[in-house]
């Protein structure tokens, strides 16, 4: 039930907008008592996973083997007070776990969650808290599903929140500040962390350790901070060749697995996967998606007996890999990184694309 000092701090705040905005059914902010609605500010939902941003560890000198996800959303916006300088905020809680623990399903009710905010008129941008060593998964996924100009922003933190010089609070107040500006709306879905802002769809975790740690080394950064302001290199753009997949009604995702390319690997993993529900494989190549004679030949099998489609991606961390000819169900990963390609393999196979539109797909030509 939305109290009645709500509804009118609401129609106050809509007034102060500069429009009469007619109230959303359900849209609420956390109005504590201790943080009165700012009609001046903009409004920004933070939508919490876990991670080690809402990590907790036994004493302040430990920074490995803590426990993701122990604090919640609410906690993580105590601890920051200066948000409220800078928006007007909202915690919703969609888990709490280490983020190797995020599957399909968390990212479909992620992305459905945050569509949903963003489609009311009173939210001006997203927020969302992750861990970092699967925050580049969820970040590109949520890019390609997402349909709206207000900025999407993941944040994570290298530091559990009660580390000495956690980097968590300070990576919070900078992705809502940033969620909260104008000048970033149109840019895509973002990342940011260590005073740096990249796009979810190119940046990667470069680093198990690090602070500055999330990069893409290829196409570089957005943008940066000076003092908690956002600063931007380039006028808004998106990724070139950017595709959209509507996951409105998705209860679930294709299994597709990911194979690590190496000398002398195993070809009958390929087998495996596909024997176990894989519906598209993704190979993490030597060089430009290089594969081993014997390791291709159980591809070629699984492609003539289960129509599996394949991409080749790559193992290093930067480069292009085209795919060899046109040969159905196999593609190029182009830009993509394996777990990456996952990504976009599964909501390709989900959207029903065929073997013309998953070539495209990947091969981001003119
Ligand atoms: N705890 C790991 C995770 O949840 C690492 C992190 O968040 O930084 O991804």
């Amino acid at each position: 039930m939305v109290s009645s000092k709500f509804l009118a701090l609401a129609a106050t705040a809509s007034l102060a907008l500069g429009s009469p905005l007619p109230l959303p059914a359900g849209f609420r902010l956390s109005l504590r008592e201790d943080r009165p609605f700012n009609a001046s500010l903009p409004n920004v939902t933070i939508f919490a996973t876990g991670g080690t941003i809402a990590g907790s560890a036994s004493s302040s000198d430990q920074t490995t083997g803590y426990q993701a996800g122990a604090l919640g959303v609410d906690v993580l916006i105590d601890a920051v007070p200066e948000l409220w300088n800078v928006s007007n905020v909202r915690g919703v809680q969609v888990s709490n776990v280490g983020s190797e623990a995020v599957t399909p399903a968390v990212l479909l009710n992620l992305a459905q969650r945050v569509q949903a905010a963003l489609d009311d008129p009173l939210c001006q941008g997203a927020v969302i808290t992750h861990g970092t060593d699967t925050l580049e998964e969820s970040a590109f996924f949520v890019d390609l599903v997402i349909r709206s100009e207000k900025p999407v922003v993941f944040v994570g933190a290298m530091r559990p929140a009660t580390a000495i010089s956690a980097d968590g609070p300070i990576n919070l107040l900078e992705a809502v500040t940033l969620a909260a500006d104008p000048d970033a709306r149109g840019r895509g879905t973002m990342i940011v962390l260590n005073d740096r802002i990249g796009t979810a769809f190119y940046t990667t975790k470069t680093n198990a350790n690090s602070l500055d740690t999330f990069k893409a080394v290829e196409q570089g950064y957005l943008g940066f901070f000076i003092n908690i302001k956002p600063k931007f290199y380039f006028a808004p753009a998106l990724p070139w060749k950017k595709p959209y997949f509507d996951v409105t009604n998705a209860t679930s995702l294709p299994q597709v697995d990911i194979l690590f390319g190496h000398q002398a690997l195993n070809p009958a993993l390929a087998t495996a996967a596909v024997a176990s529900g894989a519906k598209g494989l993704v190979l993490a190549g030597m060089g430009a998606g290089g594969w081993t004679t014997e390791g291709d030949a159980a591809i070629d099998e699984v492609i003539k007996n289960n129509g599996t489609a394949v991409v080749y991606s790559r193992r290093s961390m930067d480069g292009y890999v085209e795919p060899e000819g046109d040969i159905e169900f196999v593609y190029g990963g182009g830009l993509l990184n394996p777990q990456k390609s996952r990504i976009m393999l599964q909501l390709a196979l989900y959207a029903g694309y065929e073997d013309a539109q998953l070539r495209t797909l990947f091969e981001l030509d003119g």
